[in-house]
């Protein structure tokens, strides 16, 4: 089996892929591709849905694909809002508000939440057409586009709408290849587009935000990454959750003992008494994942 003995005291270096300038950067070619047809048709629609994740709303946003968006009418849904952290939520709510742009926190996507999605959009486009011809009537037909980073939940957020299968979905970034229009009802027709990094992510950590939260493959950037940054950001936040849930007495761990610990509590070791860390750095991420490791958010909005 195979696995990646982490060989010297955890540091921001270890983070650092040899050979790199220190950033993840992960733009394969049909994100490329993607960009290009996005704003080609970006003229077909009269809404533009954005979803982020609730966890670090402005970094999953991206600038790039938005550049082409200009005047479009645009409602920046902010999803798996249950996994975030409910006091850094609120004061996202508030930036959010003082940025006067439509949004809506929303996860899971029920009745409620789906026909909150579709009466904001009317209200946005229908604002919008009165802005610029007063007194028109309300358009019936409406065309709307899903952007947004990978793994944000656009594919499950169509089908949820369209009530089918009507797009694939998955639980690994770059499922969705090519933009697909599906139809929700007799009025509403919807395109799902292939989730699009930034080109270029600037600050490290925005990179490992990213990756722990599923934005950009495991194995493009290792488990080890995102589990040992998780682990270090638990560990100084001292969250119960994560001491709980690997029964830890206290938090007085480097990373690299603390994976050990928790190697030993769930038993994932290799001949010759040596810790398997690959299953250690997989349950980490799908412990956090799932939510068991309590609701987390990385970072806060700027403050003016
Ligand atoms: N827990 C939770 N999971 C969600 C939510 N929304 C979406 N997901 C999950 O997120 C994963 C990605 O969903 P997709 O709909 O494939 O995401 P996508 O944005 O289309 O991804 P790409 O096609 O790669 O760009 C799936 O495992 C979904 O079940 C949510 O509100 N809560
Ligand atoms: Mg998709």
């Amino acid at each position: 089996m195979k696995t990646k003995k982490p060989k010297k005291e955890f540091t921001e270096n270890m983070l650092t892929p040899e050979g790199s300038d220190g950033h993840i950067n992960w733009f394969p070619g049909h994100m490329n591709k993607a960009i290009k047809e996005i704003k080609k048709r970006l003229k077909m629609v009269d809404i533009v849905l954005e979803l982020r994740d609730a966890r670090s709303p402005l970094v999953t946003g991206n600038s790039l694909v938005l550049e082409g968006i200009g005047e479009k009418s645009r409602l920046i849904l902010i999803n798996k809002s249950h996994l975030a952290d409910p006091i850094i939520l609120s004061k996202w709510d508030k930036w959010f508000t003082d940025q006067n742009v439509p949004f809506l926190f929303i996860h899971d996507f029920d009745q409620t939440t789906l026909k909150n999605i579709i009466s904001e959009s009317k209200k946005i486009i229908q604002k919008r057409r009165m802005e610029s011809n007063p007194g028109i009537e309300e358009k019936k037909k409406i065309r709307m586009m899903i952007l947004g980073l990978p793994n944000t939940g656009k594919s499950t957020l169509i089908n949820k709408l369209s009530r089918r299968k009507a797009t694939k979905v998955a639980d690994k970034p770059g499922q969705t290849r090519t933009q697909l229009w599906v139809k929700v009802d007799e009025d509403i027709e919807i395109l799902d587009t292939p989730g699009v990094m930034p080109p270029k992510i600037i600050k490290y950590e925005h990179g490992q935000w990213l990756s722990a939260l599923h934005a950009i493959p495991d194995t493009i950037v290792t488990a080890e990454i995102p589990a040992c940054y998780l682990v270090k950001v638990l560990l100084k936040k001292k969250s119960q959750v994560f001491k709980e849930l690997y029964q830890f007495e206290h938090f007085d761990h480097d990373v690299i003992a603390a994976l050990d610990h928790i190697a030993k509590i769930r038993g994932c070791l290799l001949t010759m008494g040596q810790y398997d860390y690959e299953r250690v750095y997989n349950i980490i991420l799908g412990d956090f994942r799932s939510g068991k490791l309590g609701l987390i958010s990385f970072g806060e909005p700027p403050i003016k």
